[in-house]
């Protein structure tokens, strides 16, 4: 019985990332171009705090929060909301994220996950492919802790 479960266990962190992504076409993204104006709109709109950054391409870039963006137009006694449409994303954006692909097994995400509420995912090239989401991965344990004998 407890060999099954060790079993089982190292299939579900042996399975790709790719198998639990949300995949690209569904997650909210700013091109590195676009205006810190144009993010905020579309972070406020989508309602995450943080979504990533691609170029023209469609390759991974950073990642861009509306904190990042707050403290790009924080002024010595205001906010400059003036300056939304003249600062490009990929000046203000966090480009230094792990890296996460396809291929990699569930295990490598569930390590980073511990210090990211979410990890970027592409192809060896560098296309993004999607985010592996904490939500995502605690819905995977249930589902194990609870279907597990
Ligand atoms: P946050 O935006 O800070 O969201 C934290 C958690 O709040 C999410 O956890 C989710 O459970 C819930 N939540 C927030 N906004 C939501 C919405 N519009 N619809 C449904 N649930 C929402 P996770 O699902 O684990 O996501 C972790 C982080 O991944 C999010 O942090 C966000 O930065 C990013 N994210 C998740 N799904 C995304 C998507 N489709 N597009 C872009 N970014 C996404």
């Amino acid at each position: 019985m407890v060999s099954s479960i060790n079993d089982r266990r190292r299939a579900v962190l042996q399975t790709p990332i790719s198998e639990h992504m949300i995949s690209a076409e569904k997650v909210a993204h700013v091109q590195a171009g676009n205006y810190a104006g144009h993010a905020l709109l579309v972070l406020t709109k989508s309602g995450y705090s943080a979504i990533p950054v691609l170029d023209s391409s469609f390759r991974l870039k950073g990642l861009i929060s509306i904190g990042m963006i707050t403290d790009a137009i924080l002024g010595l006694e205001r906010i400059e909301y003036e300056r939304l449409d003249s600062i490009e994303v990929d000046s203000i954006m966090d480009g230094d994220l792990p890296e996460v692909y396809v291929h990699d097994p569930f295990e490598k995400g569930l390590d980073l996950l511990v210090n990211h509420t979410f990890l970027c995912v592409t192809e060896e090239d560098g296309t993004f492919a999607g985010i592996l989401t904490r939500r995502v991965m605690l819905k995977e344990f249930k589902k194990y802790i609870y279907t597990t004998p």
